[in-house]
């Protein structure tokens, strides 16, 4: 009976260690938070100031028309996504993007100043 009582708290323990684990990689899988999630419909606005793109990191579907609008006030930048195609340069300018899954870096495309370099945003389509 002891031995039973004993191989019962085993089996049991190491259920909870197996669902614990399940929780632990589950939580490894989700994505980092510092991205901007669009889904399928919304339009994707990137604003552009002196020398940053707002947001810099943004996720959006893949294989889906999503609407990417730049939006740079009285600053004059670009917004180019070279392996999409993109060169935006007025603002409020849209254009329809549809990607396959990856990573693409989006860069300033006017040379604005010191920091023009530094304008850069990934755009995580999946
Ligand atoms: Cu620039």
């Amino acid at each position: 009976m002891k031995h039973q009582k004993i191989i019962i708290f085993l089996v049991i323990t190491s259920f909870f260690l197996f669902i614990g684990g399940c929780a632990n990689s589950n939580e490894t899988m989700q994505p980092s938070s510092s991205a901007k999630v669009i889904s399928e419909g919304e339009k994707l606005v990137i604003k552009a100031s002196s020398f940053k793109f707002e947001p810099s990191e943004v996720k959006i579907p893949a294989n889906k028309d999503i609407e990417l609008q730049l939006d740079m006030g009285e600053s004059l930048h670009g917004l180019a996504i070279p392996e999409l195609n993109v060169d935006i340069k007025e603002d409020g300018e849209s254009v329809m993007i549809n990607a396959q899954p990856g990573e693409y870096t989006y860069v300033c495309s006017i040379m604005c100043g010191a920091g023009h370099e530094d304008m850069k945003g990934v755009l995580i389509v999946e």
